[in-house]
């Protein structure tokens, strides 16, 4: 049996996306309120001012968490909530919140998974110039210090950063997400390099001020290598997609490999040295710390097939492949791939932070949402992930990505990636078939897949 006994069966989500309420107990603005009010960088100028009302409604997300049967709930939380500027006071209204929502958790039997750092940074810390300030690992270190002591003494599971990857690298890098920079490769990089410092020092941070039993992680994102053939050539190049990847002086497109490597091995891949700013390797000991687990976040997989002086070639997908609403392919085997790779480099605990997938989902005539697309991705992609479990992946927990439909970031509303689909116009709630789909399989933990 792939899931053994305690397999964390959970969901997730993320402050911005949807917890609206911007302007209310004390919040301190982000870089996303400062940037959806940029005209044409979002989807039909959208943006997270109201999202799903969860700041209200967090009550009632528990419930329907209960009803899905739901063991464990990754969220993040909002760093202006806590500390309005990012630094300096911290803000009481907002700790109630996140003190009502850990408890609400708890009293109903669902595990909290603390993310502190899901993108929406502090505008008054990106007036500072955000993480290119060198202090800025300080700024994050502190606000880790902060939550731990407010709230260890009931979470136990921590992560300090969601997809280093896509804050930088759409942030700083293509200039699609807040903030909206599009830099120079080597202040990109420089970027980087100070929020892998801050994560370091921000992991130390939450043991060193726990109130009870801790378990720090670290969440990555990328694209993942699925391998054209069982030959260990082309095993290698798909390893390399994921920790070796080829960089350009134009553009850098961040894997899993750029943020574990230096994080667990202490060690940058080469490619990315270059680009570093002077007195990295005085870091080194700040971002290499000691971690319990990884979450990996997969949605992306591609064909690849070894080079002669390539360390990869990409193949061209199946003509007609199924794509979900992001235009994402539809490859199953992407979750046997990565968690195989990851877990067999690393030899951590790996939980699967995010997997999902966008669907165009509305409300059928039966007042359902027939989302069987989504039923069958369940089915498919935990397939793929019992058997890379019993080909000996180390992987304690799966969370799906999302447990509502939310602001999706630069698509604003438009994608709908939830068990659970939200009508805008009045935040009402509704389970889709595929939240009944994910019950069975929790109940009868896997045995149904
Ligand atoms: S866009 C993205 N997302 C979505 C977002 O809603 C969530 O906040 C993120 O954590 C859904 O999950 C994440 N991630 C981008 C994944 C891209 C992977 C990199 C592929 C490189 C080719």
């Amino acid at each position: 049996m792939a899931f053994k006994e305690g397999f964390v069966w959970g969901t997730a989500t993320a402050s911005y996306q949807i917890e609206g309420a911007v302007n209310e107990g004390g919040r301190g603005e982000s870089v996303w309120d400062e940037f959806c009010r940029m005209k044409g960088k979002i989807d039909d100028d959208d943006n997270g001012d109201s999202a799903c009302d969860s700041y209200h409604r967090y009550s009632e997300d528990i419930q329907l968490m209960k009803e899905i049967g739901i063991k464990a709930y990754r969220f993040s939380i909002s760093w202006t909530r806590i500390l309005p500027d990012g630094i300096g006071e911290i803000n009481m209204e907002g700790v109630n919140y996140y003190n009502n929502l850990i408890n609400g958790l708890l009293e109903n039997g669902i595990e909290p998974y603390v993310t502190l750092f899901h993108w929406d940074y502090p505008m008054e810390l990106q007036y500072k110039g955000g993480w290119l300030n060198p202090e800025s690992p300080l700024w994050f270190e502190n606000y880790a210090a902060i939550c731990s002591r407010l709230f260890s003494d009931r979470v136990k599971y921590w992560i300090t950063s969601n997809e280093s990857q896509c804050y930088i690298g759409f942030g700083y890098g293509t200039g699609w997400h807040a903030p909206g920079f599009k830099l120079p490769v080597n202040q990109v990089v420089r970027a980087w390099h100070h929020n892998l410092k801050g994560l370091g020092l921000a992991a130390k941070a939450i043991r060193e001020n726990a109130k009870g039993e801790v378990k720090v992680g670290l969440v990555a994102c990328g694209e993942v290598g699925i391998p054209a053939s069982d030959s260990e050539a082309d095993m290698q190049a798909a390893r390399n997609v994921l920790f070796d990847r080829e960089h350009s002086e134009d553009s850098i497109d961040f894997g899993y490999g750029d943020l574990f490597e230096p994080a667990l091995k202490g060690e940058y891949p080469k490619s990315l040295i270059p680009y570093l700013p002077k007195g990295w390797q005085e870091d080194m000991k700040d971002i290499c710390v000691p971690l319990d687990f990884l979450g990996v976040n997969a949605y992306i997989g591609s064909i690849v097939e070894a080079c002669e002086n390539k360390k990869y070639r990409h193949l061209k997908l199946p003509v007609g492949i199924g794509k979900t609403s992001m235009e994402w392919p539809f490859k199953p085997e992407t979750l046997y791939w990565v968690t195989r790779f990851i877990s067999e480099r690393y030899k951590l605990p790996v939980y699967i932070t995010e997997n999902g997938m966008a669907n165009n989902d509305w409300i059928s005539t039966d007042g359902k949402i027939n989302d069987t697309q989504r039923e069958d991705y369940l089915n498919q992609y935990l397939s793929a992930l019992s058997k890379s479990i019993d080909d000996g992946a180390d992987v304690r927990g799966y969370f799906y990505w999302s447990l509502l439909d939310n602001f999706e970031w630069a698509y604003g509303y438009a994608k709908r990636f939830g068990l659970v689909y939200v009508d805008y116009s009045n935040f009402s709630r509704t389970l889709k078939q595929s939240a009944l789909r994910y019950k069975k399989i929790i109940e009868l933990n896997g045995e149904v897949l």
